[in-house]
């Protein structure tokens, strides 16, 4: 437990200051494997006990706080939502600033300490988090003091910046926008001195920094301390272990003694080394804190691991507007052509203005290119840097976070929703590929901070993938990606929602609901380009209510048993679906053709797997118990089937959806390449109906000859035919 020390020393420096000066303090530790550290902490200063009574402050709780730790039925050996005090759980390397400073975001009294380990320096969204700094506005956010641990070693190998110079550590972090204060050293009794005086100094230029701006007004980019703390990993620890050097080597990474059990020589060693810390002069005989120690760490809120920061913090709950002032008039279906994303921008504007300090919109540098750029009709863009006459809508006070960093966006709002605010993450599908393992990690500290009672609610993660595989005309196959969809779905049902609405005002009506709802993950998925609109506001939010409904209008023969169910989930498969049914109705008049639209896709799922999951009657109402149903899907066929696998005769579901068909060219060239365009669904109900179609051949012939024709028009025109271009839905 190379880390351990370090991370012990800086706890009992942090007890110092938050005492001494009232400071609200919020640890986050990058080197989450430093769990023990933390663990003894919070259970020396009390926390722990108070939220869990079975590890008390006598022998028998220190017994059991040991035998608990890291074996099964325990608790894990990362700092994680188990351990109170904590926002962050460092597991996954990588984004312990991203977390700090999304924690410090509107949330001027708060002084974030990130401990970053120097193997965790070496990942990418740690090297791209320190530019977190340049968006932190010392009038409005908190603070964030980076805590650089190089104790030389990761695992086995040596570090980057364990093995450069001082000059060479102070120049980068430097060159960031930091002010380095150095604490080098493997004597104890200085380290902890030079560690005083460089956490005094750090508090007092952070005190400086944030007078400076908030009484004085004072602008520009102001130098922040940040700590570099040069300690040997495995520090105090045990020096040699069967004669190989383990103390400042990479053989202290983990459990230095690693046979105890076995080995006489080992246990000997391990009391050796815990008897020299005197135990019974810091506990009572009955296992109890010395008092003068215990007076050491601050009181009741400010200690550490009480930190209501890091437990859903002070949340108020978002005002979300009513979705009506929104709305798109919709007088019927298919026919009204408008980006979608557009209506929800305004609502996000109101929801900026309803709530000033506590809402962020998050975006790689995307919003306007996503059409929610309403919202700077009351925001700008946040940054600290210079900004220049020509800029558009940025500013040092802005509250719209745009910075072309994923792991920033995902991990600064990680941290922000984690202290009780609320947000957005708005981003290309493609590219949401990038945080796939980050939701991963957050989706799992939902779920286990679900199961803790004394954890608080926070509010969801919402995602918005704009730009999707369906449109990206110019982008072309690099921007084609659905796979984010995958990873969340993946994700245990408690946790993860995925809505595809298919126009304005169901992602109006999705939307809303998402943002008001807590402890999720939420994905809407819907395209920004014109499209077709479907229903108006009243029918949206009703069928976002079922999350899967029966187009009656969109169908034939509605009192008939279907001989054919088109089913649809996404705004592109939408189109084509009932490009589809248009298509059967006027050359298949005999065909009954049933049309089920799907926003939320965990609808599918059996209710035993997800709590959205629709009852087999209400799965078998939409789409009977033997039909086939050809079904249209926004991303990768697999997800549906994984989804489907075990309702009622599953083998009758025939998914089209994307299958890495991509390119630059027209939109219904993309449907055509990944053959979900309307010619192929078409073909498939017709092969499939319930009841032969006369003149299928036919049918079948003619469709085959439309998509010839599409791929010379395309050739020729560089755009899709006229008749696909202006295609719109008309009543029977
Ligand atoms: C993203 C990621 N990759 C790999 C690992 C496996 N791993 C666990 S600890 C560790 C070394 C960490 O070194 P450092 O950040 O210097 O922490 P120290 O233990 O030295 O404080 C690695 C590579 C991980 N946890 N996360
Ligand atoms: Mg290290």
């Amino acid at each position: 437990m190379g880390h351990v020390a370090g991370l012990s020393l800086l706890y009992a420096h942090l007890n110092r200051l938050i005492r001494r000066d009232d400071l609200d303090v919020l640890l986050l530790v990058g080197p989450g494997h430093g769990g023990p550290a933390i663990l003894a902490n919070v259970y020396l200063e009390g926390t722990y006990s108070e939220l869990f009574p079975h590890i008390g402050e006598d022998t028998a709780g220190i017994l059991r706080l040991f035998r608990q730790f890291s074996t099964p039925g325990g608790v894990p050996s990362h700092v994680g939502p188990t351990t109170p005090g904590s926002i962050h759980e460092g597991g996954e390397l990588g984004y312990v600033l991203t977390h700090a400073f999304g924690a410090v975001f509107d949330n001027p009294a708060l002084l974030a300490v990130a401990v970053v380990g120097d193997g965790e320096a070496e990942t990418a969204p740690l090297e791209g988090s320190w530019k977190s700094i340049r968006f932190v506005n010392a009038a409005r956010d908190g603070a964030v003091l980076p805590v650089l641990h190089l104790n030389g070693y990761k695992i086995a190998g040596p570090t980057v910046l364990g093995r450069a110079s001082d000059d060479e550590v102070c120049s980068y972090l430097a060159g960031h926008g930091y002010a380095p204060h150095l604490v080098v050293g493997d004597d104890p009794m200085r380290v902890h001195r030079e560690l005083a005086i460089a956490l005094d100094a750090s508090v007092v230029k952070i005190r400086s920094i944030q007078d400076a701006a908030r009484t004085r007004g004072v602008r520009g980019t102001p130098r922040w301390p940040a700590i570099v703390l040069r300690t040997p990993k495995g520090w105090t620890g045990p020096k040699f272990v069967d004669g190989l050097p383990v103390e400042g080597t990479f053989r202290a990474h983990q459990v230095p003694l690693p046979a105890v059990t076995s080995d006489p020589t080992q246990l000997a060693a391990l009391e050796a080394w815990l008897r020299s810390y005197e135990p019974e002069r810091l506990f009572d005989a009955g296992g109890r804190l010395a008092p003068q120690l215990r007076a050491l760490a601050p009181t009741g809120a400010r200690r550490l691991g009480a930190s209501a920061h890091a437990n859903g913090g002070r949340r108020a709950r978002l005002d979300v507007p009513a979705p009506d002032r929104y709305a798109l008039e919709v007088a019927g279906p298919g026919v009204v052509r408008h980006e979608s994303t557009r209506p929800f921008g305004a609502l996000l504007r109101d929801t900026y203005r309803a709530n000033p300090t506590t809402f962020r919109l998050f975006c790689p540098d995307e919003t306007n290119s996503n059409r929610l750029g309403a919202v700077f009709e009351v925001e700008n863009r946040c940054f600290q840097e210079p900004t220049l006459a020509i800029d558009d809508h940025v500013s040092a006070a802005g509250r719209v976070m745009e910075v072309l960093s994923e792991h920033c966006c995902q991990g600064w709002l990680e941290g922000y929703l984690l202290t009780g605010r609320h947000g957005l993450f708005a981003t290309y599908e493609a590219f949401a590929l990038i945080v796939a393992s980050m939701a991963t990690q957050h989706a799992k500290w939902l779920e286990v901070a679900a199961g803790l009672p004394w954890r608080a609610p926070v509010s969801s993660l919402n995602y918005l993938l704009t730009s999707t595989c369906w449109r990206n005309d110019h982008n072309g196959f690099s921007h084609q990606g659905p796979g984010f969809m995958d990873t969340v779905t993946s994700k245990k049902g408690a946790v993860v929602r995925v809505y595809l609405p298919p126009d304005a005002n169901c992602l109006l009506s999705v939307a809303v609901h998402c943002l008001r709802s807590e402890n999720y993950v939420n994905l809407i998925i819907i395209d920004k380009q014109p499209q077709l609109q479907w229903l108006d506001l009243a029918s949206a939010n009703a069928h976002c209510e079922r999350g899967a409904s029966i187009w009656p209008w969109a169908g034939t023969a509605p009192d008939e048993p279907p001989d054919i169910v088109l089913a649809c989930a996404g705004d592109a498969p939408t189109l084509e679906i009932l490009a589809t049914a248009a298509w059967l109705r006027v050359h298949a008049p005999t065909m009954r053709v049933r049309v089920v639209n799907i926003v939320d896709l965990m609808k599918l799922f059996s209710p035993r797997e997800h709590p959205h999951g629709m009852t087999e009657p209400a799965f078998v109402e939409l789409f009977t118990r033997d039909t086939d149903v050809v079904f249209s899907f926004h991303g990768y066929a697999g997800a549906v089937h994984q989804l489907l696998h075990a309702r009622t005769n599953a083998a009758r579901f025939h998914v089209r959806g994307y299958k890495e068909e991509g390119s630059t060219t027209t939109p219904f060239d993309m449907v055509v390449r990944n053959e979900t365009s309307r010619y192929h669904l078409a073909i498939d109900a017709i092969r499939r109906s319930r009841r032969p179609v006369p003149d299928a051949e036919a049918l079948i012939a003619a469709c085959l000859a439309m998509l010839a024709r599409h791929a010379s028009y395309i050739a020729e025109h560089f755009e899709d035919l006229p008749e696909i271009r202006d295609w719109a839905w008309s009543p029977a």
